[in-house]
């Protein structure tokens, strides 16, 4: 039988930090209540939990790496809403934000995850926020509790 390893989506000790951009805050304000109740109703506590606002997706790489390398959180969440009808310089602001983020994962080992909304219209962007396509900041979330226990089951082989 193979052996198989699997991350519960069950809330410990463990410490988060959302990073959470400025602009658009009309989205990313629901992104991080999302975020935050997710976590909450998963067994975090919220004293474990650090919301950080910085002025916008471009900027959320930097605060990522800053706080995944303090060695005070065991996972980063990268909440952002780039909207594609407000800014000619959109894919560039999507390129920074989604290779900054992963870059970060990667070079400290501590999850860190992708919870931007990307969308070509503001109404996309509610969709996303917490109307019909669900909450993006809730599923980052999710992914982030998932992650910390992959990590810890990884660690202990
Ligand atoms: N930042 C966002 O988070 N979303 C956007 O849609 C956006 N647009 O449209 O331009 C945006 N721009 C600001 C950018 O992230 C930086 O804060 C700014 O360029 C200063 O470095």
């Amino acid at each position: 039988m193979v052996k198989q390893l699997q991350g519960p989506l069950q809330g410990g000790k463990e410490k988060y930090a959302i990073v959470v951009s400025r602009f658009n805050d009309f989205i990313t304000s629901r992104l991080l209540d999302g975020a935050i109740d997710a976590l909450k109703r998963h067994g975090v506590n919220e004293d474990n939990i650090l919301a950080v606002w910085v002025p916008g997706a471009f900027e959320v790489p930097l605060a990522a790496d800053k706080l995944a390398q303090s060695g005070k959180f065991d996972a980063v969440i990268c909440l952002s809403a780039v909207i594609r009808g407000q800014t000619s310089h959109y894919d560039h602001v999507c390129q920074q934000i989604t290779r900054g983020v992963g870059e970060v994962g990667l070079k400290t080992g501590v999850p860190t995850i992708f919870g931007v909304v990307t969308t070509d219209t503001l109404e996309q962007a509610i969709d996303r926020a917490g109307a019909k396509d669900g909450n993006n900041g809730a599923k980052a979330a999710l992914t982030a509790l998932e992650m910390v226990r992959v990590v810890e089951e990884i660690n202990k082989l």
